[in-house]
């Protein structure tokens, strides 16, 4: 678990090793204004103004009105869809995919000189907002063992040296792939192709930190770990329930869908333990009026929940629906759909007798007051959507508050039908894409079988690591070499010391990357860092601009074209890089024509259609307008699981108690307005009125007056998960609307505090928002004790 640990390079110098954290230095924090609304003409003066940051004014405007326009490319931000038919002329785009696409399509760019000058070590001194301003990669790179700086390799040298360590490996499980959501469905179906004829399932993914929950809780109930509706279904609905979610900020487009739901007549009920801009208003950008004028009320009805409260939240509503149900038999619940549709609604309702309204208002953090407010424009409404986020995914308990949110859907049937179902609210572009691509490191028996009978090797049938078991397995010296297909593996997971450590034990690291980040710094014996293009880049396959395809949050499929020309001649497509690591790594041992799929996309897609169903006639349907809707039983009413037949299982399920000692606080780690992840547009936070710092935690004000702080104090957070001491230093405190000994901070720069067994029930997702944290007053002499843990 050292931090700072000293290694001998080649010669005999002590060389430092790279910091796997954000520097420990404090900005200048300026507090604004905390928005109640979100877009309007801030959001489109940001855009622009960072795209002129990045110097790409004409390049990124002429991209931005091709984003998600027909024919055009998909936007690289979020994974929400676009409209199937009108598209806005104003462009379809948003703030945080303006950024997205400036941070994409800059002209600056890192060459083989860039790396001679600076060392790796000097390079981690930077925070990652100064790492993510160099621009964009533009060559490959090796790192040698105990070197200190990259250095420039050829591609083939790069693919020989990844072949030469692949094949001397003991056992193909040695290897883990990794893969970010931003991958097309054609490079991530060559990629997993290519993991399992080498021969393993070790391919953790980003959904093992995002969605993994959702899928979890969803599969096994209503025979489908995807969302059941579409866009429409939010245009014509009576209720929307938003749950743990940040659209303002996560999935800004979503907002025109909620003002159109609203504008036609829908209530919105927002669940969070902030009170987000974005759930509570809206001026559309893309309008007219909404630049001018005051735009749309969001939410009719916000609680103000407790983090991890949302299950005694969720029971209370139901016992008092259960009440409305007693006193208008008949109107409140759908015993149709109850008796043919459902099973185990009488134990279901049964548990109730063990509950209590007030002891579940206490622990929900929600008045009495507002749980009937909440219950009464549930009861009465028949079509219902819930949309939920990172909030409750990355809860200890998320699978089943994800089936509690079913339950009641089951009892209102409100599911399977127009106006109503459940929206899980997807992160990367495309990481639903890439489970429909088989990037999964449990992969079934019927997808194995398909791919069996269609290539004809055997694939391996054992399930490989998830993200955090990846990591344990990295520490344990049983994962050797770690390939990422994107991503920045080393500050998106947890527990940042123990995953640093975990990838220093590894002979190669190997990153296919856009941008420089911190997982090329902290890395194996031997790294390598592989530069690709990206979404909005020109992508020429033998002189022909090529278009790949993706799946949104609504399992539609459509194509994506870039246009712009790639800031370097030396950028290969992520297709192309995994083909000739295939062509190089298997050679005659393999029975698939990598060449082919090489030089085609259309290729890859003809086999795609027959390893995968739904993609009938793919070549054919992804190039009409607006793409095609992949098959969904559930969006349709019917519920199949192996376990249940065809009918959806109520779930019962408990609420967790989250006693806190005095000194201890629940701390949720999330996202600014200005990141995408672990890439930093930008250091403000504009709708929670934070300007120019990063290393900030909200508190309550009586919190604050208790423990005997005020604003501005700076102060070391700890976390002792399984008796260790986990220190995330210098931190500002701010004063804001937040339920008692709750606190908010950003990721990456807490993750150091989460620990990797910290992990969602089933999912094994890291439980990113259930953090027990105490908060000291800042000591200078923190950071001698941080190097010594
Ligand atoms: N601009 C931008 N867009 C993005 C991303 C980005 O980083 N930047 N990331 C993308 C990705 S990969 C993802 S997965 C999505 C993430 O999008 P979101 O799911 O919106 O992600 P977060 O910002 O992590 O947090 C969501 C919300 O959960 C709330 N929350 C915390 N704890 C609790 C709780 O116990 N109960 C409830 N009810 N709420 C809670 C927080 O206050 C916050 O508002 O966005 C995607 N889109
Ligand atoms: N504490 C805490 N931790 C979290 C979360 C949280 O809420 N709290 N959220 C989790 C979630 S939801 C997610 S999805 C993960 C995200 O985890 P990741 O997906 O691993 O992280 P990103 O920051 O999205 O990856 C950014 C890098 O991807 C590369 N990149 C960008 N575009 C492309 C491309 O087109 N191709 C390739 N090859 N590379 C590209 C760039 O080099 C960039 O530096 O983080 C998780 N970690
Ligand atoms: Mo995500």
């Amino acid at each position: 678990m050292k931090k700072d640990q000293n290694e001998k390079s080649s010669n005999g110098e002590n060389i430092k090793s790279p910091d796997a954290e954000n520097p420990y230095r404090l900005l200048d924090l300026k507090l604004t204004k905390v928005e109640n609304w979100a877009a309007g003409v801030p959001a489109v003066v940001a855009a622009f103004s960072d795209l002129i940051e990045e110097k790409t004014l004409v390049r990124g405007t002429k991209a931005l009105f091709k984003m998600n326009q027909t024919g055009g490319f998909d936007c690289p931000s979020c994974a929400w869809p676009d409209p199937d038919d009108e598209r806005s002329s104003l462009g379809e785009y948003c703030e945080n995919g303006a950024k997205a696409l400036a941070e994409e399509a800059t002209t600056k760019k890192i060459t083989a000189d860039f790396f001679k000058e600076n060392s790796i070590y000097d390079l981690a001194q930077l925070d990652d907002h100064q790492i993510g301003k160099m621009g964009r990669l533009s060559e490959p790179m090796y790192l040698p063992e105990n070197g200190t700086h990259y250095e420039p390799i050829s591609w083939n040298d790069a693919f020989k040296k990844i072949a030469q360590q692949l094949n001397t490996l003991e056992s193909p499980d040695q290897a883990a792939f990794y893969t970010s959501g931003r991958t097309s469905n054609e490079a991530s179906f060559l990629y997993q192709l290519f993991a399992k004829e080498y021969g393993t399932n070790n391919m953790p993914d980003c959904s093992n930190m995002c969605h993994e929950t959702s899928g979890t809780a969803l599969r096994p109930t209503i025979g489908i770990g995807k969302g059941t509706v579409t866009l429409d279904d939010f245009y014509d609905t009576d209720l929307i329930i938003i749950i743990g979610q940040n659209p303002g900020t996560n999935a800004p487009r979503m907002m025109s869908a909620l003002a159109k739901g609203k504008k036609n007549g829908a209530k919105i009920i927002a669940i969070n333990p902030l009170p987000e801009a974005g759930l509570m208003g809206f001026r559309n950008p893309q309008e007219i009026n909404g630049v001018l004028r005051s735009g749309v009320k969001l939410a009719d009805l916000y609680l103000p929940v407790k983090i991890n409260g949302d299950m005694a939240l969720l029971k209370a509503l139901e016992i008092i629906l259960i009440e409305l149900e007693k006193n208008n038999p008949g109107k409140v619940f759908d015993a149709d759909f109850i008796r043919e549709k459902t099973t185990g609604y009488d134990a279901f309702t049964e548990q109730f007798s063990r509950y209590n309204l007030d002891d579940l208002a206490q622990l929900s953090g929600v008045s009495k007051e507002e749980l009937y407010q909440a219950a009464e424009m549930l009861a009465f409404k028949k079509r219902i959507i819930v949309c939920w986020g990172m909030g409750l995914t990355q809860q200890p308990n998320g699978v089943d508050m994800i089936r509690e949110i079913l339950n009641i859907l089951l009892l209102k049937g409100s599911i399977g039908k127009p106006g109503a179902g459940v929206c899980p609210v997807r992160g990367h572009s495309n990481v639903q894409g890439n489970r429909t691509m088989m990037i999964d490191e449990k992969p079934t028996d019927e997808q194995l079988d398909r791919l069996q009978a269609f290539y004809g090797f055997n694939p391996p049938r054992k399930h490989g690591y998830d993200v955090v078991r990846a990591i344990k397995a990295m520490h344990d010296e049983k994962v050797k070499l770690l390939f990422c297909m994107g991503g920045n593996f080393l500050s998106a997971t947890p527990d940042t010391s123990y995953t640093a450590a975990a990838l220093r034990k590894l002979n190669l690291t190997v990153c296919v990357s856009t941008k420089l980040n911190r997982s090329h710094l902290i890395h194996g014996r031997e790294a390598l860092i592989l530069p690709t293009l990206s979404r909005s880049d020109i992508d020429m396959v033998n002189g022909q601009a090529q278009f790949i395809s993706t799946e949104n949050s609504m399992g539609v499929v459509q194509s994506s074209k870039g246009i712009l020309k790639p800031v370097s001649d030396h950028l290969i497509n992520e297709t192309q890089i995994v083909c000739r690591m295939a062509m190089v790594t298997l050679g005659e041992k393999s029975v698939i024509n990598w060449m082919r799929y090489h030089d085609s996309y259309d290729a890859i897609r003809d086999d795609i259609e027959k390893c995968i169903p739904g993609f009938e006639n793919y070549n054919i349907r992804v190039r009409e307008k607006g793409g095609f809707y992949l098959p969904n039983a559930a969006r349709h009413g019917e519920f199949i699981t192996k376990e249940f037949g065809d009918r959806a299982p109520f779930t019962l399920t408990e609420v967790p108690q989250n006693e806190l000692e005095n000194d201890e606080y629940m701390m949720a780690t999330t996202r600014t307005h200005d990141q995408f992840n672990t890439t930093i547009y930008g250091l403000d936070d504009r709708y929670r009125g934070i300007k120019n710092e990063r290393r900030v935690i909200f508190m309550n004000q009586k919190d604050i007056d208790k423990a005997g702080f005020k604003t501005g104090d700076k102060v070391d957070l700890f976390n002792y998960d399984d008796n260790i001491e986990r220190i995330a230093p210098l931190f500002i405190i701010v004063s804001y609307q937040i339920p008692e000994k709750n606190t908010v901070t950003y990721f990456p720069e807490t993750n150091v505090l989460v620990s990797v067994n910290n992990v969602v029930k089933d999912s094994n997702m890291p439980a990113s928002k259930y953090v027990k944290i105490k908060i000291r007053k800042h000591d200078p002499e923190i950071y001698t004790k941080i190097k010594q843990l």
